[in-house]
C-alpha cells in the first residue's frame, strides 16, 4: 500500500476512534452507588487540587490531576480534577458529612484526607503534599548533595563494622556475608551482599530466626527518615522477611514493614518511609529479620539512609496534548511521553 494512502487511512481510523471514545478532559463526576439522601438539595461543589509541596515549606503550587472521592455512609461519589487548571466539579448533598480522599497517580505525592462537614459551601480547594522521605515527586529533590547518614555495600565477606548479627536460634543459620550457597548477587548490586538462607536439604525441622542490625543511628533533628536498599526475597516454606525498628538502642522492637515475596527472582529496589517510627529518635536501630523454616533466601545490598532533606527544585509537573502530526486538530489519547526523568 502506498505510504500516503496508508497514513490517510490511519488518520481517518484515529479520527473515527476519537469520535467514539473521546472523553472530555474537564472534570467529571461519577456515582459509584446511588445517593439515597435528599435529592432536592444537592449543591455543585467546585474547587481546585493544587501542589502543596513540602508541608509547611516550599511548594510550586501548580494544578494537579487527581481523583477525589467523597464518601458518606453507603454513598460514594468521585470526581477528577483537570490537569491544566486543577478544577473539579461534583454534585453533593450538603446536608451530609463526607469523608474526602484526594490522590494522584503522579509519583511522590501523599494522599490527602479531609472531612467535609454538613453545611459545607463551595468552593473547597485541596492541597497534595509530597512524601518528603521519598522526595520523588517531579520538581522536588532530596539529599541536597549531602552525604548519606548510612551507606553499606557489604564489600567484604564479614560483618560490617558497627553492624551486628543476632542469632535468635542456637544454630548456624544466621546472616552471612560470604555468599555461602554461591547463589551470586541477585539484588541488582555488585560483589558481596548480606544474605540469610533457609535452604536446608531434606530437613524442615530447623527453625531459622536471625536479625541483621544496623549501627545505632542518631536522627535528632531529622523530620524524615527513609531506608533504601536492594533486595531479593525468594519466599518459601514458612519464611518471613521483615523490617523491625528500635528507638532505644535495640532493647525493644516494633514491626515496620513486611517484605513482599519475590519468587520471580527479580531484584527489588526498596525505598521505605520510616519517619513515623524513627524521626527525631536519637538511639535508632533498624533490623532485617528473617524467620521460618524450609524456604529460600533473602539477599540485601546497598543499604542507604539518605540525608533526606527534601527541596523544591526547578521543573515539575507539566500537562499538554499529543496531536496527530497530519491534523493538529486531532488530539491523541493514550500516547506515552517520556522525559529524561521519567
Ligand atoms: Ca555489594
Amino acid at each position: 500500500m502506498n505510504k500516503n494512502v496508508f497514513t490517510k487511512i490511519l488518520s481517518i481510523l484515529i479520527v473515527l476512534g476519537m469520535l467514539f471514545s473521546i472523553v472530555p478532559m474537564t472534570a467529571q463526576a461519577e456515582n459509584i452507588s446511588p445517593q439515597t439522601n435528599d435529592p432536592n438539595a444537592p449543591i455543585t461543589l467546585t474547587g481546585k487540587v493544587l501542589d502543596g509541596g513540602i508541608q509547611g515549606g516550599a511548594k510550586h503550587g501548580y494544578p494537579l490531576m487527581a481523583t477525589l472521592t467523597f464518601t458518606s455512609g453507603a454513598t460514594t461519589v468521585t470526581a477528577k480534577s483537570d490537569p491544566f487548571s486543577g478544577d473539579y466539579s461534583v454534585q453533593l448533598d450538603n446536608n451530609l458529612t463526607y469523608d474526602v480522599t484526594v490522590e494522584t497517580h503522579i509519583e511522590g505525592y501523599k494522599t490527602t484526607t479531609a472531612q467535609l462537614a454538613s453545611g459545607f459551601t463551595s468552593p473547597q480547594n485541596y492541597n497534595l503534599y509530597v512524601n518528603e522521605a521519598l522526595c520523588s515527586a517531579p520538581g522536588y529533590e532530596g539529599g541536597g548533595g549531602g552525604a548519606p547518614i548510612l551507606f553499606e555495600t557489604f564489600d567484604t565477606p564479614n560483618t560490617p563494622i558497627g553492624w551486628t548479627v543476632q542469632p535468635y536460634e542456637t544454630n548456624n543459620f544466621v546472616w552471612k556475608f560470604n555468599d555461602p550457597f554461591m547463589r551470586g548477587n541477585l539484588t541488582g548490586g555488585d560483589g558481596y551482599f548480606a544474605t540469610s538462607d533457609s535452604w536446608v536439604p531434606d530437613d524442615d525441622s530447623i527453625n531459622i530466626d536471625t536479625g541483621l542490625r544496623t549501627p545505632v543511628l542518631n536522627f535528632t533533628g531529622k523530620e524524615v527518615v527513609s531506608l533504601k536498599f536492594l533486595s531479593n526475597f525468594k519466599q518459601g516454606g514458612t519464611v518471613a522477611a521483615t523490617i523491625r525498628v528500635s528507638t532505644d538502642g535495640g532493647q525493644t522492637w516494633q514491626l515496620a514493614y513486611n517484605m513482599p515475596e519475590d519468587n520471580d527472582n527479580q531484584p527489588q529496589p526498596m525505598n521505605l518511609d520510616l519517619s513515623e517510627f524513627l524521626a527525631n529518635q536519637s538511639a535508632a536501630v533498624i533490623e532485617f529479620l528473617y524467620t521460618g523454616r524450609y524456604g529460600w533466601y533473602w539477599q540485601i545490598d546497598n543499604v542507604e539512609i539518605p540525608d533526606a532533606a527534601c527541596n523544591r527544585v526547578n521543573g515539575g509537573v507539566a500537562a499538554g496534548y499529543v496531536l496527530d502530526a497530519n491534523n493538529n486538530n486531532v488530539k491523541l489519547l493514550g500516547a506515552k511521553v517520556k522525559t529524561n526523568a521519567n
